[in-house]
């Protein structure tokens, strides 16, 4: 393990926390009193935010800042747990300390002795506080009148990797793995730590650091050859407040125990995993526990043994509960090799079908992971009717950071604005008031462990994320899951002046892309909410019939009568009553059902009439020019901001809106012959169709 990390400015490396150096003037002399920093702590994670806080201000204002021990003192920031710094403590009453979290944290300033106070209950909260104080620094907010609480409104905000040891990342579309190499972990630790600054300074308290389909080599992580090195990784992230997290194979017993069976309920098998998890516990003492994929895609499970999902995962729990571990368990549980041509077995229905009626049965250390919509991370799908459905049981909501079908990281589309759709979206689990976001933080129904889990859109290209732009989904995510009320456009604000500056045309430009940019890769791809147009194993590029489960019939139902998939409970899968009260009425009606989920829940004519007043066909063809041109102007915008920022960034970014320009208008003619061809009906505007 070992290794630097070279880098360049103009590369995009430093991401979000790059701190551009303010020019003189009024914001600068205001920065510039706070040139001391008093802190008594010593503990790991307050030194990662003594460490950061003088790093980023040396950076904005030029100077290092004095670092005083003593606690005392003015001007200065004043750091410190509560009951640690007298600056602190003098600053925060009885209410404020309170309102403070674990691993929330207050900010005060006190501008007549020329000083803030950062004071919180942890090590964590303080590193929080650094980061939003250099977060405002970076967006040039004014510091001298600060008074605030800030606590994470969700335990877990975690990052799932798809990386494995190998050095591959499954979906990963920036490069190579930065943590495993040649079936070795390697890892260059400094990035590694850089990864986990970026990480905390979104709001990350939690990582999963390889791929959640476990092969053989993979479950070798849980093995005394790799675990001194897993350690190395943990305590990076640990002085960062972050939990590390492993993805198991389910059946490790056999690939790695040389036990014959891996069934939950089986004595041999339950005194495995015990065993397996004081090892792991004595490598790493706050090691935070298993996430797991069972019985789909090919991963065993306890299926295999005719036990359930709670069989496999309470077994695990049990091994974990002792060091206060938990068990995060996939819902993305179907059968890939069904014949779904009958049209009432839908994938739609599997994680609902399959965990609704094990609610109750789940240890309290248990929680479920269920992807946001009942398929595969789409660009448009309705939400998962499982998050809500299950009043008694733990569960957390996974988002795909990395755009496997949003495009790759070759094109644009800024995730947020269809994250906070599904956040905001009124399942009515317990009547009015019922909204995803209530019951992903655990409030709706009080439960014990909750949050956000993502998989990662990181590899090890300069700029993180291939894409520049594609970094705004990272940080916004960590964002979101801090605070789930945050606005689309305040994180992609926020992530622009910090990223590119505070140039006022520049952020307005860069915003303005990226608010529509999930509205144009919509517009050229997949229309309506029929998705899956896409070439099978790779994801990548159009093909309307060629996803890869296309065997048994294409995804879209589409003949030359109509189009879209009837999941209706009165002559469809009946996957729509999944859906409580309003929402099922909205979606089980033709006429009710929002146009641009119409195609997901019914099969209609090509001339069927969408609320917009136009036809199915025409919509499709409207879009699709529609969208290759607002991806031509994409281009257009960014060309416009040439010599307003670093030019290594800027050529980076225009190389991508180039590519995605050309490929929207392969999308544009495949779609729109395939539909021309199949409907036979002519596009009303006489365009030309290839
Ligand atoms: C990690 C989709 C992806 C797979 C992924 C799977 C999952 O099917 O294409 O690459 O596997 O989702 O979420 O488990």
């Amino acid at each position: 393990m070992g290794g630097t990390t070279l880098h360049q400015s103009g590369d995009g490396y430093q991401a979000w926390l790059g701190f551009h150096r303010i020019a003189p003037g009024e914001l600068y002399d205001q920065y510039a009193v706070y040139n001391r920093i008093t802190v008594t702590e010593k503990d790991d994670i307050v030194r990662t935010a003594i460490s950061e806080l003088s790093r980023g201000i040396a950076s904005i204002l030029g100077n290092e800042p004095e670092v005083a021990e003593s606690g005392v003192g003015v001007p200065c920031i004043a750091i410190g747990t509560f009951g640690s710094n007298p600056i602190v403590d003098r600053t925060f009453g009885n209410d404020t300390r309170s309102a403070v979290g674990p691993e929330g944290f207050a900010i005060k300033s006190d501008k007549d002795n020329r000083c803030i106070a950062i004071g919180a209950s942890s090590g964590s909260g303080i590193l929080y506080g650094v980061f939003h104080l250099l977060r405002l620094m970076s967006t040039g907010a004014t510091i001298d009148k600060l008074d605030l609480v800030e606590n994470p409104v969700n335990m877990l905000r975690m990052i799932n990797q798809w990386d494995n040891i190998d050095g591959s990342i499954e979906r990963g579309y920036a490069g190579k793995s930065i943590f495993y190499a040649n079936n070795r972990i390697t890892g260059d630790l400094e990035r590694v730590r850089d990864y986990a600054r970026l990480l905390a300074s979104s709001g990350i308290n939690a990582i999963s650091i390889n791929n959640v389909n476990v092969h053989k080599y993979e479950s070798m992580l849980l093995t005394q050859e790799y675990l001194p090195d897993v350690a190395k990784f943990a305590a990076i992230f640990r002085s960062y407040g972050i939990k590390l997290f492993l993805s198991i194979n389910y059946a490790s017993p056999l690939e790695i125990g040389g036990l014959s069976t891996a069934d939950p309920l089986d004595p041999a098998v339950r005194e495995w995993w015990r065993g397996k998890a004081a090892e792991v516990y004595a490598a790493i003492p706050d090691f935070g526990g298993f996430l797991v994929k069972a019985d789909s895609e090919n991963r065993p499970g306890p299926f295999t043994y005719d036990r359930d999902h709670a069989d496999g995962s309470n077994m695990l729990a049990e091994a974990l509960k002792p060091y206060g571990g938990i068990v995060i368990w996939r819902c993305f549980v179907y059968n890939c090799k069904q014949d779904w041509r009958d049209r009432t077995t839908d994938r739609a229905r599997a994680a609902y079908d399959h965990f609704k009626l094990l609610d109750g049965r789940f240890m309290d250390n248990v929680i479920l992971q269920v992807k946001n919509g009942p398929m595969d991370f789409q660009v448009r799908e309705p939400v998962s009717p499982l998050i809500g459905a299950m009043e008694a049981t733990n569960q957390m909501i996974e988002f795909q950071i990395t755009q496997e079908y949003t495009g790759q990281q070759r094109h644009l589309c800024y995730l947020i604005p269809q994250w906070k759709e599904v956040l905001d979206f009124e399942t009515y689990a317990k009547g009015e008031g019922s909204s995803i976001k209530r019951i992903v933080d655990g409030s709706l129904y009080g439960n014990r462990f909750s949050g956000f889990a993502a998989v990662s859109n990181i590899g090890n290209d300069a700029n993180w994320t291939g894409h520049l732009l594609a970094q705004a989904n990272l940080y916004g995510y960590g964002r979101l899951a801090w605070n789930p009320e945050l606005a689309a456009e305040g994180i992609a604000e926020e992530w622009i002046r910090q990223t590119f500056g505070g140039n006022e045309k520049l952020v307005r430009t860069i915003l303005g892309m990226l608010m529509e940019s999930w509205s144009i890769y919509e517009s050229y791809t997949a229309p309506l909410g029929v998705g899956w147009m896409v070439n099978p194993d790779h994801h990548y590029g159009p093909n309307v019939d060629g996803y890869e489960y296309s065997k048994w019939g294409t995804y879209h139902f589409a003949d030359c009568y109509g189009i879209g998939v009837d999941r209706t409970q009165a002559s469809g899968t009946g996957y729509a009553a999944q859906y409580r009260g309003a929402n099922y009425d909205r979606y089980e009606s033709v006429e009710s059902c929002p146009d641009e989920l119409l195609l997901f829940f019914h099969h209609v004519p090509y001339a069927h009439v969408l609320h917009s007043g136009k036809t199915v066909i025409q919509h499709i063809y409207d879009t699709h020019f529609e969208g290759a041109e607002r991806a031509e102007q994409l281009k257009a915008k960014w060309d416009s901001l040439t010599g307003s920022m670093d030019e290594g960034l800027h050529k980076q970014v225009a190389s991508r809106l180039a590519e995605q320009a050309e490929h929207a208008k392969e999308w544009r003619d495949m779609i729109n012959t395939y539909f021309y061809r199949k409907s036979g009906i002519a596009d009303q505007l006489g365009r030309k169709i290839y």
